[in-house]
């Protein structure tokens, strides 16, 4: 595409947004940043782009002067595509892209990408140190924290970009594609963005659209829409199981992973050899393995990565033990599901904080699968009315309110006894107190640490 002088709103003046004016800027496009926050100041994003940017800033509300010889819309991810002022840049016959399809158009190379409601990030980190294992030019970029659009314009030919995909980054994706994709699993997430299920399963299978005959697509074969949708893909499709022998694909027998062909079976390696722990975790091996596998990474190289490969920041984090309580931070729980996972990653009694931004899910799952662990329930935020309601309904009645993470905090401080755990996995995201689930997992580890 030619880009010079071409005018380009950008929808929104986060992390993406400022990501996508850069790219805008260095293939000589004249970008608008566009913020429908008004509280957000001109001069804090004039401050976060390169200087001498010519970037023009509107904040406030969308009006027709904004739209004026705009030839092209770049939505960050957490733009909803039915916001009403979206709909008027559709009206007005302005094509719309992501900024993910963005930084694609802009980059060279091969990506491999991964999308799914949990295990992404530790997929994608780990694909991405195998990755580097192997070569020299990879980028690991997306939902993972770091803007696509960033690294698109340092991509060559020979580079790779290891790319995590949210459901919201391919809700605006036209002619993205994938040399390897994966799911990792679909279960509720982000029903308030998606409305239903239906859109949500739809939304998230779309990272395959593009993909031919020639590429790879990892999925859960335990995961019975997932297993459905590789049965109609036109891609060649490798399924991991945690629970069962495959007569093809990646799967967990005894303590052992093993990848099976048409060529025979491979031991990858024994999950004592790994420093991660749970079934969600070996399932998030099993993916990455897969994918590098498939784009041609030898065994030997994968297997070195696997055994020095640490779990990620804010995933069911070990932060320190003080007074004999185990700290644990997994503010990256931010759904029922994934929060789940951080309960039955426990051994010990645990005083568990939860609650925040209101997504529309259900909590009765979760509070099921506390299983005798949970002694205390600390809730906060927009939804601890709502998760009070569902413990109470499912008989657990343990419950403690409060107005402020401190104070959350505090009250499981005191509620824990020496053996015991603090957790940290709220299965909602942060966004009512805090601009990011690692901002909040950092409070968190900064409170412990000052225990
Ligand atoms: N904005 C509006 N109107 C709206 C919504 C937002 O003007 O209706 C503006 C806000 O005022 C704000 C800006 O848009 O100034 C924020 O954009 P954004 O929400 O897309 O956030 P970014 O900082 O650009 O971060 C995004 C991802 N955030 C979301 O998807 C919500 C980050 O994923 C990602 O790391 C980053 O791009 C780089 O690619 C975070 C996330 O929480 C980690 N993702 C969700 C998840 O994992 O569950 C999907």
């Amino acid at each position: 595409m030619e880009w010079k002088d071409k005018k380009v709103l950008v929808f929104g003046t986060g992390l993406s947004g400022i990501g996508a004016a850069g790219l805008l800027e260095r293939v000589g496009a004249c970008p608008l940043l566009y913020d429908g926050n008004e509280k957000v100041k001109e001069e804090q994003v004039r401050a976060k782009l390169p200087e001498g940017s010519r970037a023009r800033i509107f904040i406030g509300k969308m009006d027709s002067r904004v739209l004026e010889g705009i030839t092209l819309a770049v939505l960050s991810p957490g733009v909803p595509t039915d916001l009403p002022e979206v709909e008027q840049i559709r009206q007005a016959g302005i094509p719309i892209w992501g900024e993910v399809e963005l930084a694609y158009e802009n980059s060279r190379g091969d990506v491999l990408a991964i999308t799914g409601t949990n295990g992404k990030t530790t997929t994608t980190a780990l694909v991405g140190e195998i990755m580097k294992h192997h070569q020299e030019h990879v980028f690991v970029v997306g939902n993972i924290g770091s803007p696509y659009t960033d690294a698109a314009l340092d991509t060559t030919d020979d580079s790779v970009a290891v790319a995590e995909i949210s459901s919201f980054q391919l809700e605006t994706v036209v002619r993205f594609h994938p040399r390897v994709s994966a799911i990792t699993n679909i279960t509720p997430d982000h029903l308030n963005r998606h409305h239903t299920m239906e859109e949500y399963i739809r939304v998230k299978e779309s990272i395959t659209k593009n993909q031919t005959s020639r590429d790879f697509c990892v999925l859960n074969y335990e995961d019975e829409e997932l297993r459905r949708f590789g049965e109609t893909l036109p891609v060649k499709v490798i399924y991991f199981s945690s629970r069962r022998e495959l007569e093809r694909g990646i799967y967990l027998k005894d303590g052992q992973i093993r990848y099976r062909d048409e060529n025979g079976t491979l031991d990858v390696c024994r999950v004592e050899e790994l420093n991660l722990l749970g079934r969600h975790n070996y399932e998030n091996v099993m993916t990455a393995v897969a994918m590098t596998l498939a784009y041609g990474v030898p065994l030997e190289e994968i297997r070195q990565v696997l055994r020095e490969f640490k779990a990620v920041e804010h995933r069911i984090e070990f932060v320190a033990e003080k007074n004999g309580v185990a700290y644990y931070n997994d503010s990256k729980g931010t759904n029922p599901d994934a929060a789940i996972k951080g309960i039955q990653a426990m051994n010990r009694p645990t005083v568990l904080i939860g609650g925040g931004y209101d997504k529309d899910s259900s909590y009765e799952e979760w509070i099921r699968s506390f299983d005798g662990k949970v002694k205390c329930l600390v809730l906060l935020g927009q939804t601890r009315d709502k998760i009070a309601k569902a413990a109470r309904a499912c008989g657990f009645e343990q419950i403690l309110m409060a107005d402020t993470f401190e104070e959350a905090f505090r009250l499981s401080v005191q509620q824990a006894a020496p053996g015991d755990a603090v957790l940290l996995s709220p299965a909602c995201a942060s966004w009512d107190m805090f601009p990011s689930y690692e901002v909040r997992g950092r409070v968190f580890k900064d409170l412990v640490h000052e225990l």
